[in-house]
């Protein structure tokens, strides 16, 4: 492939740092994904997009930045895409999966802080994100009190961080709050790429973001079937990339898979054999490329049939409804459709712990696994009440609780095996 280090220097990258991160992704995809047997030809598309993750999509950027387009980084499935196409910019996901310059990152967190937060802030400070790099708006969010406060520090690294409330509680107050800061955001994109947001534009936006939620819903129902006709390593990598690819190719990609996917089915055809025990993870999200705690548990002798997870669908669970004839009333849709999102930071949350049992039956998951990142308050609470409320109605719960670091992978796997083997 292309020689991309003159791109990755004019965004001012580390260049060694890059390339050693770059050898520790390359040979995790190839000793997780590659490594996969039976795998859809569909999933070729996906190989490509990681093997060129830094590459081709960062110069797809850096084309569309001298269209005069505007990029806008973010971390968090609050942030409306429908309203950053609108006013013509390119959303990007900007959370990330690994550890990265832990010593620096420690002069500026605490290290009790979530891995998540933490990766975010080496990839910073790290130098090593061409993302974070090529972004003209960086968008953080009020969400735990993790990222709320590391917000406030990261503001004084980068130069264009643009913080946005979230209300949490799901009251008629906190509804106002959320589409008032999305009047906010539609008016700071509109200043940003100097494009005003019109009735056209929003309704195209929510057009291409519907297809890209109802390209993943496909997915996830095919999932359903038994032998599952594909792996949730391979389900969690569409989740991933999601956030990044260019939305029209993603829908077309994902859709692709699924025809072959329906191929599968019909041959009683599956990636591991029918009867194989079935799991729903739950929890924390899982950024590029935090594959560990999948890859155990398909290793381990079951097989990932869903993921309530913001990568995944507790983010992609909706639709926006588009039929609103004017911009208040398309404002009103999407902030219907947000709000519906139950992520750990609201309370109560009851909305979660239904949807979690809703996904056990609608997939057949014999067990659920919920993920939780050390230090992550809001998900690790409620695991608690989740795992109780499940063994309530006789479905098996184990509860795990990590990082980013690859110690503690003997120890997972000998439990994610006996709670295979017990469900
Ligand atoms: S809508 S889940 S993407 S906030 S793991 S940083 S919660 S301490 S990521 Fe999230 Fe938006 Fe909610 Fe979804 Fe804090 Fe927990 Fe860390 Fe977390």
């Amino acid at each position: 492939s292309e020689d991309y280090t003159p791109m990755w220097k004019s965004l001012g990258m580390d260049l060694d740092a890059h390339d050693a991160l770059l050898g520790v992704l390359g040979q995790g995809y190839q000793e997780i994904y590659l490594a996969q047997k039976n795998r859809p030809e569909g999933m070729g598309y996906f190989d490509f997009v990681m093997s060129e993750v830094h590459g081709l999509r960062i110069k797809e950027l850096l084309d569309e930045k001298k269209q005069n387009r505007k990029i806008i980084g973010s971390y968090c499935v609050f942030v409306p895409e429908e309203i950053a196409l609108a006013g013509g910019a390119t959303l990007v996901g900007l959370c990330s999966g690994a550890d990265f310059a832990v010593e620096e990152v420690e002069k500026h967190l605490p290290r009790n802080t979530c891995s998540l937060i933490k990766s975010s802030f080496g990839f910073k400070l790290g130098r090593v994100c061409p993302y974070l790099e090529s972004a003209d708006m960086i968008v953080g969010e009020n969400t735990c009190d993790g990222k709320k406060k590391a917000y406030e520090t990261f503001a004084g690294i980068v130069d264009n961080l643009y913080v946005m409330d979230l209300p949490q509680v799901k009251s008629s107050q906190g509804r106002s709050l959320l589409k008032a800061e999305y009047e906010r955001f539609k008016i700071a994109v509109e200043k940003l790429t100097g494009n005003k947001i019109t009735v056209e534009s929003l309704k195209e936006g929510i057009k291409v973001v519907n297809a890209k939620r109802a390209a993943l819903h496909r997915l996830a129902t095919l999932r359903k079937a038994d032998p599952a006709p594909i792996s949730g390593l391979d389900a969690l990598l569409a989740n991933q990339v999601f956030f990044y690819d260019n939305p029209a190719r993603f829908t077309e990609s994902v859709n692709k898979i699924c025809d072959e996917l329906e191929v599968r089915i019909k041959k009683n055809q599956g990636v591991f054999p029918s009867k194989t025990p079935r799991i729903l993870i739950s929890g924390c999200p899982m950024a590029v490329p935090n594959w560990k705690l999948p890859w155990i548990i398909e290793t381990s002798g079951a097989v990932i049939v869903g993921e309530e997870s913001c990568v995944g669908e507790r983010g992609t669970r909706n639709l926006t409804e588009d039929s609103g004839k004017n911009l208040d009333e398309l404002m009103e849709a999407i902030t219907d459709r947000y709000f519906k999102v139950d992520c750990a930071i609201f309370t109560p949350n009851q909305d979660r712990s239904d949807h979690i049992v809703e996904m056990v039956k609608a997939y057949g998951a014999d067990g659920v696994i919920h993920y939780g990142l050390q230090f992550c308050q809001p998900y690790i609470m409620e695991s608690i009440p989740v795992e109780n409320k499940l063994e309530k109605i006789g479905i098996p719960c184990m509860r795990i609780e990590t990082d980013y670091g690859m110690e503690d992978v003997g120890q997972l796997k000998t439990r994610v095996e006996a709670f295979i083997e017990q469900i």
